[in-house]
């Protein structure tokens, strides 16, 4: 069923967002303004808005925030944590893009804390866009960043639960339901598998540069050398500075197949707020697939070059947090199938 009045009633049972029509991306945040993916996006958008504040440049300000959930244990998984793919490696993707539509990108990188930083490097010092696996560790370990390990006891522990059963098979909205410990399950699912933490997130900072990065260990559990939507520019990620900026969340393959990101901000070029935009995408993805779509969850987040923003996701359970002069706020997502 599709969620119609969902913006009527969330605005009237979540006082915490009532000073803004968020959703319809006609709020007054305006810039400076950070955007995450779910719940632990906030502490992301705090590390980030030390910069935005000071009139810092957004790139620098989401490289930042991203790093904050990279080394965040608890969140499951993006950089420092995550649990790894089926044979036991910790495998990080990650991307940055800057308001001149430069971009960097990472994929299947091992043993580097800071996969956003690496994604940043290689926009800013090599004539590459991407470098993978091996040799973006060679590239990291070259510029100074260490190799650590990134499996945890924990994490070890889970993936060995889930050796057992050795079934592949996504849980929605994990991201917000392990990293609150709402379930305290979330975290693994004997016989199922994560996905993980991802983080999308999305600035703009005073003197109007538009600037993005996502950075995931990607799904838990998934076959070793496979890389989702996170590090892939236009799917996980898309910045264009006339028109605004997007990312996803959700189960990469579906994101990629539709190059997702490009697509909300082509949506947003063609006039629509960024939630609108968001929705659009999401409704092509469940048109494409309607089957898969019942059973995935898939979410956008976008914000244009005036500083609005807005949301979408193919199911409910997705969150996105906002960081203006006016609001810190976690905002439920808005989605397709209730
Ligand atoms: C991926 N999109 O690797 C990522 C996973 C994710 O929240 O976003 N999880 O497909």
């Amino acid at each position: 069923m599709i969620r119609r009045d969902f913006l009527k009633s969330s605005l009237l049972t979540l006082p915490v967002i009532s000073s803004t029509t968020a959703s319809a991306g006609k709020q007054i945040a305006k810039k400076p303004l950070v955007v995450s993916t779910w719940d632990f996006g906030k502490a992301a958008n705090a590390e980030a808005w030390k910069i935005l504040n000071n009139k810092g440049r957004a790139l620098d300000a989401i490289e930042q925030g991203a790093r904050v959930t990279e080394a965040d244990e608890s969140n499951k998984t993006v950089g420092y944590g995550g649990y790894p793919d089926r044979d036991g490696r910790v495998t990080l993707d990650a991307c940055i893009m800057d308001e001149k539509g430069n971009c960097g990108s990472v994929m299947c990188l091992e043993y580097i804390k800071h996969p956003i930083s690496v994604a940043r490097m290689v926009m800013e010092k090599t004539p590459h866009v991407i470098l993978v696996a091996e040799g973006a560790l060679q590239f990291a370990l070259a510029n100074g960043f260490q190799k650590e390990n990134l499996l945890t006891p924990d994490s070890e522990q889970a993936w060995k639960e889930w050796l057992k059963k050795s079934n592949y098979s996504p849980v929605m909205n994990i991201e917000n339901k392990s990293y609150n410990q709402k379930e305290p399950d979330a975290g693994f699912f004997p016989g199922s598998i994560d996905n993980h933490d991802t983080i999308g997130i999305l600035a703009l900072d005073t003197h109007g540069n538009l600037s993005g990065g996502c950075t995931t260990s990607g799904m838990a559990f998934k076959m070793h050398g496979r890389v989702g939507d996170s590090p892939v520019i236009g799917a996980g990620l898309f910045v264009d500075s006339e028109v605004g900026a997007a990312t996803s969340t959700g189960v990469g393959e579906e994101v990629i197949k539709c190059v997702g990101s490009y697509l909300v901000v082509e949506y947003m070029r063609q006039g629509n707020s960024p939630r609108e935009a968001c929705k659009k995408v999401v409704e092509r993805i469940a048109k494409r697939d309607p089957e898969k779509a019942k059973n995935i969850q898939i979410g956008f987040l976008a914000i244009d070059i005036h500083g609005n923003y807005g949301a979408y996701a193919l199911q409910k359970g997705f969150s996105f947090a906002v960081k203006s002069e006016k609001e810190e706020i976690v905002i439920p997502g808005e989605s397709y199938f209730i």
